[in-house]
């Protein structure tokens, strides 16, 4: 097989458990349930265990295992939660079969079923190449005329470059693609664009697709209303989210794990506002958590950064 679900092995949900406490003192591994056909409307996490698109982007390798190390982070976490949450699996993409491309439409299967079950969906990376995957699946699971799909991409990387493959580099390119085909606007807004890692050449792209930017320099301090203004006006203007967060947005310090870590990138509060604003709109059908590399991650920061977000586009 070039691709399945896999279930999570259980033993990822466990840990500490605190007995003789008064009131909840539980942690997620005491609530994170394996999803079945049928389960009550909750959050669904489903992984990508996919290297593919970071290999193929010439990237550094190891996202395959990012799934993992933040099921593990949120195992421990204290339980916040309102919503039951569901673990629907890890789809793995084998290296050997070369079939991103296949990846990205299972994923696309797995996720059309979850939403059409009427859950929220988090998708955990794995290489960014999941976004379009993800959004496959939403736009299949909106197929009803009218229904508008706004998709936020905070990260330092517009991922719009052309290839007669599909890489980490080039979801949000399929994405356009894939509405221009199918008769639907394309809304994205990419919160958190480094200049020096995107060629004018992909400025040029974004300005013809019509795409939304800010720049990661004009994210700084003293412009969080600012940013805030405008996604709330993006969002204003769809019907459903998918807020698609690269890692490699955050500053290096916060996230070292990733392909390619952020000379700059965007502070963790304002990424978080941005999550907790997408959230209180009520259009989040979606998020994807891309690109955790545990292999070159600095004592589980980034790990924990994605398990907190993960946390906050659960509530
Ligand atoms: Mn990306």
């Amino acid at each position: 097989m070039s691709f399945e679900l896999l279930p999570t092995d259980p033993a990822l949900w466990r840990g500490r458990v605190d007995t003789g406490e008064e009131g909840d003192a539980t942690r997620w591994h005491q609530h994170v349930k394996p999803w079945l056909r049928g389960s009550p409307r909750g959050v669904a996490l489903v992984g990508f265990a996919c290297d593919l698109g970071v290999r193929r982007n010439h990237g550094r390798p190891g996202a395959a295992a990012g799934p993992v190390a933040i099921r593990r982070v949120l195992a421990s976490l204290a339980w916040h939660q309102e919503l039951p949450v569901w673990d629907a699996g890890d789809v793995h993409v084998n290296e050997a079969g070369d079939d991103l491309e296949g990846g990205q439409a299972y994923l696309a299967g797995t996720v059309a079923d979850l939403l059409d079950e009427g859950h929220r969906v988090i998708v955990l990376g794995g290489g960014h190449e999941l976004a379009f995957g993800s959004f496959s699946g939403l736009a299949r699971h909106t197929a009803s005329p009218g229904a508008t799909i706004g998709v936020v991409n905070v990260d330092a990387h517009f991922d719009l470059r052309a290839g007669e493959r599909a890489t980490s580099g080039t979801p949000f390119r399929e994405i356009a693609e894939h509405c221009a085909a199918a008769g639907r606007p394309f809304r994205y807004l990419c919160l958190g664009v480094n200049r020096d890692a995107n060629t004018r050449a992909l400025f040029e792209t974004a300005q013809r697709l019509g795409a939304q930017w800010q720049l990661d320099e004009n994210m700084g301090a003293g412009q969080f209303q600012q940013v805030r203004d405008r996604l709330a006006a993006f969002v204003d203007g769809v019907d459903r989210v998918q807020l698609s967060i690269d890692l490699d947005a955050l500053p290096a310090a916060v996230a070292p794990g990733v392909s390619a870590p952020a000379a700059r990138g965007v502070a963790l509060e304002l990424v978080e506002a941005i999550v907790g604003d997408v959230v209180a709109s009520g259009k989040l059908a979606l998020a994807d958590i891309a690109e955790l590399n545990p292999a070159f991650d600095l004592d589980g920061r980034t790990a924990r950064v994605a398990a907190r977000l993960a946390a906050r586009l659960s509530r």
